[in-house]
């Protein structure tokens, strides 16, 4: 039997690690910095431009040491091995899953099926660069000959939240000429709101779909090309206003654009990790080519460092070894993602897809149930605004919420006093988090003694801080690669399947199923449980 198919929870790092943390989860990180005054300088490791302090941890050298056995132990390096191969580890859909070949440089090579992919990737990228530099320049015109001012980029899940992310966190680097908008919900005011105030002659709309059969993206799709048809009158009109980024060239070709128009990718790139591909044609249009491929040797930067380093100063494995320490074994249900960054504001929606759409299982490899948590839920708000309201049960809660803070040494928008005020919250949230105050501290400030345990905080609560130098194309490229590689290490750990999503394509079936019963003019025969049949029934009444 491989160390790797010995159950989890009968590995002996497992093992090791549970009797561990018996003897550990009890002391305070006041007492762990109290007896290693170079804990904060120690337990810390850089790569690529990202510095980690995991010291605010609940860890000692022995946890550190138990974890990367643990690691070992899954056989993460063998399996990390066939990913970066190209090998097909998604198993139940028989797929490779290599995203790490997106942003392989020129010259590279990756096999998959006898086939190069390398070379493929870079012709597409050469055709979005051609056409975002057309765009950019004003060179490419719409129909009635006006240039492209607005960018809508139709997408749902993958095809959206990766885009919406990367413009927001690379806004400062877009060209403010072109305005950009993300339609995603099929909710009608998503696109309405989208669009009452663009001029069609004047905007141009990527349909970013996979499979181009996306319930949401194909209604939002064909309700654009009506509105655009509204202003534009002529069918070859949709030739110079809609491209289409997919895997599926029969279906958009269907849908009446131009393959010429279509920017492709495989079936080996999942739809969460797929910013990097053509999927990024809008943040390509915004931030230009040299800006996409400065993003994509961030992530490349990442990649290799995750492929090389030794696992005890590897970042994605450090970061994913906490999470197993937390989920698995002091029972914390979920992570907050912090970013002192406003032009970050959707990172967190954007990791909540990417983690918990990737390790979300309860199953194994081998179909077996798993007797363990799997991911964490994930969730964040940008600082300062989460202190003003949930940061008090972080605090003060009775539950154990481990944080990432992200933070930037230097600010985009330097504007007096703002970025070492923004500085001195990050790091006194973390300080606060970790240390307390205790009932003495209180008493001795003063306080009266009825309101001392409601002033007094307990401590103890993890946090990891990444401070990186400046926000940049390069930085949300790693930035991306460094979650994407701890989910992988976590899901290995897991046992589990981290690139399907049985629970995504569940939902596209259930809606498919009700619509029409909700659309057509005789009562329908229904067949559901009593409550969606009489829910089904109160609406038809009132719509
Ligand atoms: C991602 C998921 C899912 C997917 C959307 C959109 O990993 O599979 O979020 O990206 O359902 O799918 P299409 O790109 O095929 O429209």
């Amino acid at each position: 039997m491989s160390a790797s198919t010995i159950p989890l929870t009968e590995r002996p790092a497992w093992k090791a690690l549970a009797a561990h943390h018996q003897t550990i989860h009890g002391t305070h990180l006041r007492e762990l910095f109290a007896a290693d005054p170079k804990r904060g300088e120690r337990l810390t490791a850089e790569a690529a431009g990202i510095f980690l302090d995991y010291s605010k941890n609940r860890i000692t050298d022995e946890t550190v040491k138990l974890l990367i056995q643990l690691a070992e132990e899954s056989g993460l390096k063998d399996r990390a091995a066939a990913m970066f191969r190209g090998d097909k580890i998604n198993i139940t859909e028989n797929r490779a899953v290599l995203h790490v070949a997106l942003r392989a440089p020129k010259g590279s090579s990756i096999i998959v099926d006898g086939v190069d992919v390398v070379p493929q990737v870079h012709d597409v990228l050469d055709r979005m660069s051609e056409f975002a530099n057309r765009v950019r320049s004003g060179e490419w015109k719409g129909y009635t000959g006006k240039p492209i001012r607005n960018v809508v980029n139709i997408g749902i899940g993958g095809s959206d939240l990766g885009p919406v992310m990367a413009y927001e966190a690379l806004k400062h680097y877009s060209k403010r000429e072109l305005t950009f908008r993300f339609v995603s919900n099929v909710d009608g005011t998503d696109f309405h709101e989208a669009t009452r105030d663009l001029d069609p002659e004047e905007t141009l709309v990527i349909v970013s779909s996979k499979t181009f059969t996306t319930q949401e993206t194909m209604t939002n799709a064909h309700t654009a090309r009506t509105w655009a048809l509204h202003t534009l009158k002529h069918q070859a009109a949709i030739a110079r206003h809609f491209v289409a980024v997919s895997t599926n060239a029969a279906e958009v070709t269907k849908f009446g654009i131009d393959t010429a128009n279509m920017f492709g990718f495989w079936d080996w790139v999942g739809g969460r990790y797929s910013m990097d591909s053509a999927i990024g044609l809008s943040t390509m249009l915004a931030v230009g080519p040299e800006g996409f491929r400065e993003m994509l040797a961030g992530f490349h930067e990442m990649d290799e460092h995750f492929r090389t380093a030794p696992l005890g100063q590897n970042l994605p494995v450090l970061m994913a070894l906490l999470n197993i320490w937390y989920t698995n074994f002091f029972d914390a249900a979920t992570v907050a993602v912090l970013p002192y960054d406003q032009y970050l504001k959707r990172f967190p929606a954007y990791l909540q897809q990417l983690t918990m759409e990737s390790n979300g299982k309860s199953v194994t490899l081998d179909g077996q149930s798993v007797s363990y948590q799997t991911a964490p839920i994930y969730w964040g708000e940008p600082g300062t605004n989460g202190q003003h309201s949930f940061y008090q049960l972080i605090h003060q809660g009775t539950k154990l919420i481990p944080c990432d803070f992200l933070a930037f040494a230097k600010s985009l928008n330097p504007l007096g006093r703002h970025h070492d005020l923004l500085m001195a919250n990050v790091f006194a949230q973390a300080e606060a988090l970790a240390f307390g105050k205790t009932a003495e501290q209180v008493k001795a400030e003063g306080v009266a003694s009825p309101l001392i345990p409601h002033k007094t905080f307990e401590g103890n609560r993890p946090s990891n801080t990444l401070l990186m130098d400046k926000l940049t194309p390069a930085i949300v490229g790693k930035l991306v690669a460094l979650y994407e590689h701890s989910v992988f290490v976590q899901g290995v750990i897991w046992n589990i399947d981290s690139f399907d999503q049985w629970g995504v394509e569940l939902g596209k079936v259930l809606a498919q199923k009700i619509a029409p019963e909700l659309e057509g003019e005789a009562e329908p025969a229904l067949a559901h449980d009593s409550s969606t049949n009489n829910l089904i029934r109160r609406y038809r009444g009132r719509k």
